[in-house]
């Protein structure tokens, strides 16, 4: 048997040296067009790694720009509930489907005060209004504008997705002390037309560079597990990541929530480690963006949703209720953040 005195101290300290093991070098962006773009097959190569470099890679990103121990929390409101023309299908709000949900009219600002004082109360720091509408009408911003001034007056950093905006409506809501429009992305282009068929890309891309060119933050991620491949998902990370002139500061990754009366509600699971992949993939390829554990967390074991967060994640929505869907109760969202060792994001709203 080997004690320490049989070795010599150069190789006592070595011995007490960590081993490292090096990973293959990980996919950059390219660079050779002289843009600094994600390829398609670059983000795929990072998705493909093994998960211990994928992680590892993720955290050293996340720990870069980010206190690893702090997590935003974004309550959600559905200020405007179903009805909705559009044909997205995974969503319960949709006129096509029958889920059994009751529309409704716009919110009053009384009532939504008196949510965005309780999600203040309750820890929240960004509250976001999201409204059933394919694009709302003139007077529909001119009433989302004043929600937007009731919300900031509460001290919350405000966030709305409405749907596809018009020329002015992104520097009504910017005037009225908007933050961030949210309008996701949702899939790669070559699977949004399995998804949806009443409007296509271009319009989303359209509605994202109208909220930049107010100067409003843009809030803009997508869906996983609806039955796109690997690659797809690739897709999607990457045109999130390549967003001119930057990538969205917010990036919302849901994992689909089925629901019942939808076309994707038998949608056959995705492996969650594949939805840890995604977040880690999108901390690397944006690294100063907030990427949100979004829908979803509620099918989720806290393990999971661990993982999320060593992959990067650090912003989750906090309340009971996403817009139509469940979402974590308040003391559960507390006890595993503090299982965690993480603790909220505190802000000072101006
Ligand atoms: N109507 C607007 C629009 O589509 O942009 C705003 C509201 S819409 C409900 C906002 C986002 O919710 C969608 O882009 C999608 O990412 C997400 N979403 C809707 N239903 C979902 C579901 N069942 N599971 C996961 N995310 C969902
Ligand atoms: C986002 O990316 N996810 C949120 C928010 N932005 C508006 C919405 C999730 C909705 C989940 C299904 C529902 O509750 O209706
Ligand atoms: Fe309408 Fe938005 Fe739902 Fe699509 S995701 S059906 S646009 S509310």
């Amino acid at each position: 048997m080997t004690t320490i005195t049989d070795i010599a101290p150069s190789q006592a300290a070595s011995a007490a040296q960590p081993l490292h093991f090096h990973a293959k070098p990980a996919p950059q962006p390219a660079t050779d067009a002289g843009t600094d773009a994600w390829r398609v097959e670059d983000v795929q190569a990072l998705f493909d790694l093994p998960f211990s470099d994928l992680l590892h890679r993720a955290q050293t990103v996340h720990r870069e720009h980010f206190d690893p121990a702090e997590v935003e929390l974004a309550t959600l409101l559905s200020v405007k509930t179903g009805g909705c023309p559009e044909d997205c299908g995974y969503c319960p709000q949709s006129v096509h489907f029958d889920t059994g949900l009751t529309a409704g009219k716009l919110m009053g600002v009384d009532a939504v005060r008196e949510a965005a004082q309780r999600a203040k109360q309750a820890g929240a720091t960004r509250f976001c209004m999201g409204a059933a509408w394919r694009a709302p009408k003139d007077r529909d911003v001119d009433a989302v504008a004043e929600l937007v001034r009731t919300v900031k007056a509460e001290g919350l950093e405000a966030c709305a997705t409405l749907g596809m905006l018009s020329d002015g409506h992104a520097e009504i809501l910017r005037d009225a002390g908007l933050d961030y429009y949210n309008h996701n992305l949702d899939s790669a282009p070559d699977f949004y037309g399995e998804i949806i068929t009443t409007r296509d890309y271009q319009d989303r891309l359209d509605t994202l560079a109208r909220v930049r060119g107010a100067g409003v933050k843009v809030c803009c991620g997508g869906i996983v597990g609806m039955g796109e491949s690997r690659l797809q998902r690739a897709a999607l990370v990457a045109q999130l990541a390549n967003l001119a002139p930057d990538y969205p500061e917010s990036v919302p990754i849901n994992h689909l929530v089925k629901v019942q009366g939808t076309p994707l509600a038998d949608q056959p699971d995705l492996d969650p480690l594949e939805f840890v992949r995604t977040i880690a993939v999108a901390r690397i390829t944006m690294p100063r963006a907030r990427v949100r554990l979004s829908a979803g967390r509620q099918q989720m074991s806290e393990a999971v949703q661990a993982l999320c967060f060593l992959a990067g994640a650090n912003s989750i929505f906090y309340g009971e209720k996403l817009l139509t869907t469940g979402n974590p109760d308040v003391a559960a969202d507390m006890g595993l953040l503090a299982k965690l060792g993480l603790r909220p994001r505190h802000v000072s709203a101006d």
